[in-house]
């Protein structure tokens, strides 16, 4: 048992409560978080660790949603329209797969847990990134994807899967979990979502899919028309898409961990549909800014909880969570900046905890000790303000407490 105190604790609970002057008490798990005063009367022969003036302890941060394998990727693909980008991606993904090795994804890894992330959603299209997952001390929830709409590939295409997601299975450990991503309603044939979903349900696995990132999306999956038709005829040889996007939705239904990345043109049904389900909605600003020059209205959400991923570098500049978070807190300019703030920092810890079914995410009794500490650059005088500072502040953290071991 060890005992850690800080400035501030900022817990990310429902309440978005803040402990001045506290302390943690954990091990594996948190044991118990009250005020430093309360804490010391109570194991009064304990060492506790007092952080330096003007730290913070928060939860670590989530990122539910990166592409590892697309690393390698600074400056070879094309921005600013969603078919640019796609024809791109197809005329480079093999040399950007190449020389995303182990090494080089281990460096990410590694940075980003500088940067304050404990867990990450990983999208896995071949499992290449599996290694360097393993080996890093951050948590994964390792979402082995499947994709593709040929009739005639599907047999290969869902054995390919099966056997990922089984060498994933047979890694399961405290700090590794199988997953099962569906790339998207356009791209995946409806026997490989029928059949990987299934899975899925026996299994408890958590599960996520790309949901109307695009307008071209929006156009080809309603009205089978738009810039998508020109793609899917020459590439694909199909001049319909395959599943329309309700009926797609209805099929995840009975799951328990599920999120739906970027849902920008999601209409008000699919919005209704999604909160049914009691999905969360991962909400990558950066990538959609970038790719589709457009951001999600969070306003029509309407209930429905946000976690926030930073997409891969295939769609981001950078694999920081505070890197991130700065950029959802400046493109939002229709919200108060403080009151959003404060549901920035729940999104990427509290809501993504429950997007990828863990017991992580806030600062509470029984919670899994995901612990990162930062310090402000001066005291805070006001301290309802306190999560606006952290976000602006906060490039690298001081200390990672990852299942209670610091890493
Ligand atoms: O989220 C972004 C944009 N939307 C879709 N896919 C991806 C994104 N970043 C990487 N991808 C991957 C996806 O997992 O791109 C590949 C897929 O394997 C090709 S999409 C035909
Ligand atoms: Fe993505």
């Amino acid at each position: 048992m060890k005992i850690i105190a800080a400035k501030w604790i900022v817990t990310c609970d429902e309440n978005n409560s803040i402990i001045e002057d506290g302390a943690i008490v954990y091990d594996k798990k948190i044991d118990e978080i009250d005020t430093l005063e309360n804490i010391s009367k109570k194991y009064p022969n304990q060492e506790i660790q007092k952080l330096e003036d003007n730290s913070v302890l928060m939860p670590g941060l989530i990122n539910t949603h990166v592409h590892l394998e697309f690393s390698s990727n600074t400056t070879t693909l094309k921005y600013g329209n969603f078919m640019l980008w796609l024809n791109s991606v197809i005329g480079s993904r093999d040399e950007l797969i190449q020389k995303a090795t182990t090494k080089l994804i281990t460096k990410k890894l590694d940075k980003m847990k500088k940067s304050g992330t404990t867990t990450i959603g990983a999208i896995s299209s071949y499992g290449f990134e599996l290694e360097a997952c393993l080996n890093s001390p951050i948590n994964t929830v390792f979402f082995n994807e499947v994709i593709g709409s040929k009739a005639d590939m599907i047999d290969t295409l869902f054995t390919d899967f099966k056997a990922r997601l089984q060498k994933s299975k047979d890694n399961k450990s405290e700090k590794f979990f199988p997953a099962i991503a569906i790339h998207s309603p356009y791209s995946v044939h409806p026997f490989l979502v029928r059949e990987t979903l299934n899975i899925a349900k026996q299994e408890n696995l958590p599960v996520s899919a790309h949901f109307l990132e695009s307008i071209e999306e929006y156009d080809w999956l309603h009205k089978d028309e738009g810039g998508f038709l020109e793609f899917f005829k020459n590439f694909l040889g199909e001049e319909k898409a395959v599943t329309k996007p309700m009926r797609f939705l209805e099929q995840f239904n009975g799951l328990n961990s599920l999120s739906f990345t970027h849902c920008v043109e999601a209409s008000d049904n699919d919005l209704n549909k999604i909160k049914e389900l009691n999905a969360t909605i991962n909400h990558c600003v950066t990538s959609n800014r970038i790719l589709n020059n457009t951001k999600l209205d969070l306003s029509r959400l309407d209930g429905i909880d946000f976690a926030i991923g930073t997409d891969g570098l295939s769609s981001n500049n950078s694999l920081s969570m505070f890197d991130e978070l700065r950029n959802v807190l400046m493109m939002h300019t229709e919200f108060e900046i403080n009151s959003f703030a404060k549901k920035i920092l729940k999104a990427a810890t509290n809501n993504a905890a429950k997007a990828l079914g863990l017991n992580k995410g806030v600062l509470a009794k029984n919670k899994d000790s995901d612990i990162i500490a930062i310090k402000l650059p001066d005291a805070i005088k006001h301290k309802e303000d306190i999560a606006t500072h952290i976000i602006l502040h906060t490039k690298y953290v001081k200390r990672t407490i990852i299942g209670g071991v610091d890493a």
